[in-house]
């Protein structure tokens, strides 16, 4: 079994719904086992910003599906809920981006592991903090929960725990 860890990324409505399905067809692979979901979070679109807030949240799974199978099944859950890709960086039904497979290392033109630039994206480290304080990136040397808090305050703003349909900021209890 290896430890995987997946963002999730929805800014067309009804995001919840979005995510609440693909959780579903993530827990019903036999090949996968939930182990941890992070709260769910508003964030302020980055990249391309002329489109709506996003809700994102990151799990951890353990899974006995190789690398390509687990990115062949997240693609297959993005297709099942509509997800087209007409714009680069742009709205999107839901998303699933590999994280972190083990410890491994990939580098294959449909996939890089751990995700390139997971570890300078507010709306990835806050969630996973909240569920792998300790996790090292592989090519890093600091936790997940140091790179999350250095993050500029600017980029922390843009993420707002979603709590009952509602936003406020994050780190607040
Ligand atoms: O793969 C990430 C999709 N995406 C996001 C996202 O999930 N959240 C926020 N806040 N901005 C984003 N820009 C892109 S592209």
């Amino acid at each position: 079994m290896i430890k995987a860890f997946i963002a999730l990324g929805t800014n067309i409505e009804p995001r919840e719904t979005h995510f609440i399905k693909a959780l579903e067809m993530l827990t019903e692979h036999v090949d996968i086992t939930m182990q941890k979901i992070s709260s769910i979070y508003e964030t302020d679109p980055v990249g391309y910003e002329d489109q709506s807030d996003f809700l994102n949240m990151v799990i951890e799974i353990d899974t006995s599906l190789r690398p390509m199978e687990l990115l062949r099944y997240c693609q297959a859950i993005e297709t099942r809920l509509g997800r087209e890709r007409k714009i680069r960086f742009g709205p999107r039904t839901i998303d699933l981006d590999i994280l972190l497979y083990g410890q491994e290392k990939i580098t294959m033109e449909q996939l890089e592991v751990p995700h390139p630039r997971m570890h300078e994206r507010a709306f990835v480290l806050v969630p996973l903090a909240e569920i792998a304080p300790e996790l090292v990136i592989p090519g890093t040397m600091q936790s997940v929960k140091d790179l999350a808090e250095e993050l500029p305050e600017s980029e922390k703003k843009g993420i707002r725990k979603w709590i009952g349909g509602a936003s406020e900021p994050a780190g607040d209890e």
